[in-house]
């Protein structure tokens, strides 16, 4: 822990958790929010965290919390105290959107997660071929979302497109 205030994590900030399956593109985001880069990644055992601040200057902690299947059970040790959950899609893996609505369905049932907001990225836009976000957001109903104030969002960890925006609307949800 004291490497994550060293990292400049207060207690105070904000926490936001990033989920989604594996490869969806959770710490390419991370990093790209963090350093404006693109940044080689490898799966993530456990997790990473960074401390981010949107552009009206609400600090908050990012947790990218690994996605494959066998670190999903840890997801509940993670879900407490949370102010915002983004929930990351690859918006090219059609054949595990399925799977994608249930790990959503899995983490909001939590009962640490009532009432949380969740921002939902359709990542890869960059992607030809890629569904838009409404062709997402077709997929995940009828949704495990009811209950929450949501929001879907496209952008691209790779080019920066719709980042900007993301930050801007964690720092809405982060004031309330
Ligand atoms: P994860 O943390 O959710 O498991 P990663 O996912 O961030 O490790 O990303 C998984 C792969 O998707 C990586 O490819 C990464 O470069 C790629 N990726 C992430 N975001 C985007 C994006 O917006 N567009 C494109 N085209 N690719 C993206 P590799 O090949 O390095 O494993």
């Amino acid at each position: 822990m004291g490497k994550l205030i060293s990292k400049g994590w207060r207690k105070s900030d904000a926490r936001v958790i990033m989920l989604g399956l594996d490869f969806a593109g959770k710490s390419t985001l991370l990093y790209k929010l963090k350093s404006g880069q693109a940044v080689e990644t490898c799966p993530t055992v456990g997790f990473n965290v960074e401390a981010l601040q949107t552009p009206c200057g609400v600090s908050f902690t990012l947790w990218d919390v690994g996605g494959q299947d066998s670190l999903r059970a840890s997801w509940p040790h993670y879900l407490e105290d949370i102010s915002t959950l983004i929930f990351v899609l690859d918006s090219t893996d059609t054949a595990r959107l399925a799977e994608a609505k249930a790990a959503l369905e899995e983490a909001l049932g939590h009962p640490g997660m009532a009432g949380v907001p969740v921002l939902l990225l359709a990542n890869k836009q960059d992607v030809p071929g890629a569904l838009a976000p409404a062709e997402l957001a077709e997929g995940l109903r009828p949704g495990p979302l009811a209950g929450h104030r949501w929001m879907l969002r496209g952008c691209s960890a790779h080019s920066g497109q719709g980042l900007q925006e993301v930050l801007a609307i964690l720092g809405i949800l982060l004031r309330g």
